[in-house]
């Protein structure tokens, strides 16, 4: 069964893609556009029939399709013989506190700020929440810091997607130019620096 992933350069697409790069699995990567006429669109019937919110990612293995990234990524994990996801109780639990944690805290304040500065329709942009997104990215950090330990991997001795999780969300912070320490940076860096990180960002190009 074939592995299709439609993504949209370093979106949350991109954990995805870099996910199948880690498990080295055989899959095709199909870029998609939010431009209402392209060819590629999000927005175009077909695409819609996959995810109906228009958005990024989706993966379709066989007739079999999923959205929400994190669910992606840890499907992708199950399709993998590399341990991806750690399996004893403990650290399933943390990698599952963590990766929510990203989820619902971290990346809020990023999304709120990419939705009122471009993503949501001009009419429903309010600018004033720009600062409150700030406020909450650096609690959410304060928080993080407080949970984790970035000198090596964030669960257990080994690699994870919960690093693909967070090193994509810090280089999203990053681009976005919220406040980071030297100490995010340089975990992203390392992260980004794995050879299936930079054969995903090559694909993206
Ligand atoms: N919770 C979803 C969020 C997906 C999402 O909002 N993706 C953005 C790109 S990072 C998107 O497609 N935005 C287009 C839009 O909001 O119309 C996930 O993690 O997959």
């Amino acid at each position: 069964m074939s592995l299709k992933l439609y993504g949209l350069g370093p979106s949350r697409s991109f954990r995805c893609l870099w996910a199948l790069c880690e498990a080295d699995l055989d899959f095709s990567y199909e870029p998609v556009v939010f431009d209402k006429d392209a060819q590629n669109s999000a927005h175009s019937k077909d695409y819609l029939s996959k995810n109906i919110q228009g958005k990024v990612p989706t993966l379709e293995h066989g007739d079999f399709i999923l959205t929400e990234s994190l669910a992606i990524v840890n499907y992708i994990a199950n399709l993998s013989d590399k341990k991806f996801v750690p399996s004893s109780a403990k650290a399933r639990a943390q990698y599952d506190e963590l990766t929510s944690f990203i989820v619902t805290e971290l990346e809020q304040p990023l999304w709120t700020n990419g939705k009122h500065r471009f993503a949501l329709p001009a009419a429903h942009r309010v600018a004033d929440i720009l600062p409150t997104a700030e406020f909450e990215f650096a609690k959410a950090v304060a928080a993080l810091d407080s949970m984790i330990n970035l000198d090596n991997v964030v669960i257990g001795d080994d690699f994870t997607f919960a690093d693909i999780m967070l090193a994509q969300t810090i280089n999203w912070a990053d681009r976005f130019e919220f406040k980071l320490s030297s100490r995010h940076l340089s975990y992203r860096d390392r992260m980004y620096s794995r050879g299936a990180a930079l054969k995903a960002l090559d694909i993206v190009g």
